[in-house]
């Protein structure tokens, strides 16, 4: 066309400059009424591929599971407002795919004595004969936290609408020691050889975080088990506790043990075996009871996670709630608060010795163009733009190899309780000699006032070397009064032998993602950049060691919005 008519190309490219800039101009003049700025914000920071409900509050993922054909999602949800409420309900939608989402009316609310206080969290249970069953907290009449029951009331029903609570509820009740303000969050129930069912309660005595064991019969009458499942010292309360066989190791069953530590609000997990007769679970790393020496499942803003079986592609699939880090005010005035990670499935890595997380493949879908840069040296001190990208919305996968590890700096062994502290100390930009910082500056103004960088430093241990990540979100808004921290784990990665890591990040508004080292360790950011209202973010890869660090590959693609209705 612009061959027969020279001059349209110009006039429509010119035109298309002039309705951009007209529209950042509107905005900055919206952006000073507060009404407007309100609506602003909550368009800009809402994600447009990670799981949020229309409007209002969300916490816990509840009773994820699949059933004929049909994902469920079910969520603790207060539908009058963007706060949290004690007098929670649950949010429900389905899916085909568990990327595009159909809401649904709410599926349990207080109405019972048994929960006229609030429905907490819980999860399903697909009893034999097809039949899924919801067990989860409520909180009856003088607030005790008990565990109920919930069955779907038309089986045809292919979305499970209504739930029905039998009048025999609560099935589980507060009992000898158990403090009954912290007993909560049953888990899926799994079936023994001795044709009993089994499930787990979190709750705390004496400062000590347990998980419970219950037995039944009949899915009615529930027996505490002699013995905790497992417990730990001086933990405090252990919240959403999940526990599943996650495959297997050298023709052993490998079992994970999650726990959602309240006291510091993050989800820890441990690897073992169990024996199913003395309902017990042993950790394969018995180098220390302290549960802050467990891996986490993310080194970020994710907790109260909840796992269930993709029977229809055999796969264990983990969400889990990021809450936002602006005040409850902003959260008001946005009209929202709370959304969950991409779906995670979960494997074990193949020497058995920890969790592997990787977004669902379904997630590719919306995968747009691809952009891919190859073969890139990044030396000490540079920085690469990704050009092409809407940044605020892109999938990005990376690979770093590293050339050398003689410049690795000396790791000192204090370092390892507290890897958000290196990071903060050690920080992202400058150059303290070594191999990394390398890695992302994502969300990033062109003079990168505004970032979050998420990035690997290399460190040379005793006889090994210690590869640290970090999401460090402190330059992530211009804005001062948000929480802006910079978080961090150790990848367990033998660097030496594999000389590369890689890193995927999901950037989709306000949620930063990052899955490093193939999905061994992974760090979730919630960030509130003021240039999404330019409309004008970039994307870097950087490498501010003194060493230099080669892009084998880079692919990133736009993404296109999910149906979340
Ligand atoms: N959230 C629920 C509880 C759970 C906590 C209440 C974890 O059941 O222990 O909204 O975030």
């Amino acid at each position: 066309m612009a061959s027969i008519f020279p001059g349209l190309g110009w006039i429509l490219g010119f035109s298309f400059i002039c309705s951009s800039l007209f529209e950042i101009y509107r905005r900055h003049l919206l952006y000073q009424d507060p009404i407007a700025k309100n609506f602003i914000a909550s368009e800009l920071y809402r994600t447009a591929y990670h799981f949020q409900p229309t409007q209002h509050w969300m916490n816990d993922p509840n009773a994820p599971m699949y059933y004929n054909g049909v994902y469920h999602l079910f969520y603790q949800h207060n539908p009058d407002a963007a706060t949290w409420t004690a007098n929670i309900s649950w949010g429900h939608s389905v899916s085909a795919d568990l990327v595009h989402w159909t809401g649904l009316e709410l599926a349990l609310t207080p109405s019972d004595p048994f929960d006229i206080s609030g429905c907490w969290s819980g999860s399903a249970t697909i009893l034999p004969g097809s039949k899924p069953v919801i067990l989860y907290t409520g909180l009856d009449t003088v607030s005790r936290q008990v565990q109920n029951i919930a069955y779907p009331k038309n089986l045809s029903d292919p979305f499970l609408r209504e739930w029905i609570k039998p009048r025999y509820n609560p099935v589980i009740e507060p009992h000898g020691r158990i403090d009954a303000a912290l007993f909560r969050d049953p888990s899926t129930a799994w079936l023994g050889r001795d044709g009993s069912w089994r499930l787990t309660v979190g709750t705390v005595i004496d400062g000590n975080g347990l998980a419970m064991l219950y037995k039944s019969k009949d899915f009615v009458k529930w027996v505490p088990a002699e013995n905790p499942l497992y417990y730990t010292n001086g933990s405090g309360m252990w919240e959403c506790v999940d526990f599943f066989p996650l495959g297997e190791a050298r023709g052993v069953t490998k079992y994970m043990l999650k726990v959602s530590m309240f006291d510091v609000s993050y989800d820890y997990y441990a690897l073992g075996t169990y024996d199913e007769e003395g309902g017990v679970f042993t950790r394969d790393d018995a180098s220390s009871t302290d549960y802050r020496t467990w891996p986490m499942i993310d080194y970020g803003r994710v907790y109260a996670s909840k796992t269930f079986l993709d029977e229809a592609k055999q796969r264990r699939i983990l969400w889990g709630w990021s809450n936002e880090s602006n005040s409850i005010a902003d959260d008001v005035a946005k009209g929202w608060a709370g959304i969950q990670t991409v779906p995670r499935v979960l494997s074990l890595d193949t020497d058995g010795k920890r969790l592997v997380q990787w977004p669902i493949e379904e997630l590719e879908s919306l995968r747009g163009e691809q952009i891919h840069l190859q073969d890139i040296e990044l030396e000490t001190g540079s920085q690469v733009e990704v050009r092409g990208l809407k940044v605020s919305q892109a999938d990005v996968e990376v690979e770093f190899e590293l050339q050398s590890l003689i410049g690795a700096e000396p790791f000192d062994a204090n370092w390892i309780v507290d890897p958000p502290k290196l990071c903060r100390e050690k920080g992202a930009y400058a150059n303290h000699g070594g191999i990394g910082p390398f890695g992302l500056l994502v969300l990033a103004a062109d003079n990168l006032e505004e970032n979050t960088a998420v990035y690997f430093r290399v460190f040379r241990a005793e006889g090994s070397y210690k590869v640290l990540m970090c999401a460090d979100q402190r330059r992530s808004s211009k804005r001062s009064e948000l929480y802006k921290p910079a978080s961090g784990g150790f990848v367990d990665i033998d660097i030496k032998k594999e000389r590369k890591i890689s890193l995927r990040t999901l950037i989709d508004h306000s949620v930063v993602e990052s899955f490093g080292g193939g999905g061994r360790t992974c760090i979730t950011s919630r960030v509130y950049p003021t240039i999404l209202l330019n409309d004008n973010t970039h994307l870097y890869a950087f490498n501010y060691g003194t060493e230099t660090v080669k892009i084998s590959e880079l692919k990133a693609w736009n993404m296109a919005q999910a149906q979340i209705s």
